[in-house]
């Protein structure tokens, strides 16, 4: 179904600052926003389902985490016919108007990842760290060179998502993704974007995120 062709899937927790300016710019550049509303609190869903847009709003009431809600989202762009399945966050860290980007890296890959790292503009310490050390880790691992393990705004080849499927519901899923992904030898780049951080608080949870991480690590 060529009509979703490119496709977003888009998954957010109480975004209601940011989340219209971010559906409003992505639907520029894709064919139909797949958004995952996973149990907010907030206005978010009212504030995108009134919008003029390709959008879908998926999800239900209760709040299971990052990676349950891009499964759920890459169930609906598989089921559409999808091409391409770009993951961005609603919180505005991941500029739209650099999908084009991601597309044309795509010619050489299976997956194309946002790299923070080279950006001059300054992460926070614990999120810099953090990244560093899981990036390391993940390329023992794997045997890749991975440079931005963490980093959510993603492109995929709709035809090998059911093949690195996330069994984790958190924020770890990113990261088994590219585990899973690394089994299957698939090929995986990297895109340089911006390193946005604003007055956004992060909703990532250190001990969970890396008790999270460790099981990535040695149950994958
Ligand atoms: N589905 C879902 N998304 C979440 C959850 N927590 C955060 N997110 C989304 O994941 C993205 C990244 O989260 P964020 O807190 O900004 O993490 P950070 O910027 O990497 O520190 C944002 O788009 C959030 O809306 C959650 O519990 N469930
Ligand atoms: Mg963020």
């Amino acid at each position: 179904m060529l009509n979703n062709k490119i496709v977003a899937v888009i998954p957010f927790f109480n975004e209601e600052e940011r989340i219209v300016e971010v559906v409003t710019k992505t639907a520029k550049y894709v064919d139909l926003i797949i958004a995952v509303d996973d149990g907010s609190m907030d206005k978010s869903s009212d504030m995108i389902s009134q919008l003029n847009l390709p959008i879908i709003i998926i999800g239900n009431g209760i709040n299971e985490g990052k990676g349950s809600a891009l499964k759920k989202g890459f169930m609906k762009s598989i089921e559409l016919n999808s091409f391409f399945t770009i993951t961005l966050d609603a919180d505005l860290q991941h500029p739209p108007e650099l999908i084009p980007q991601f597309i044309n890296e795509s010619k050489n890959f299976d997956i194309v990842i946002g790299n923070r790292r080279k950006s001059k503009s300054d992460m926070p310490t614990h999120r810099r760290l953090s990244n560093q050390i899981t990036s390391f880790l993940l390329s023992k691992k794997t045997d890749y060179k991975i440079l931005d393990s963490q980093c959510g705004y993603r492109l995929y080849k709709t035809e090998i998502l059911k093949n690195i499927m996330t069994s984790f519901n958190g924020f770890e899923a990113e990261s088994e993704i590219i585990v899973n992904a690394s089994y299957q030898k698939l090929k995986i780049g990297f895109l340089t974007i911006p390193t946005i951080y604003g007055t956004e608080k992060s909703k990532m949870r250190p001990f969970n995120a890396i008790i999270g991480f460790l099981k990535v690590l040695f149950f994958r």
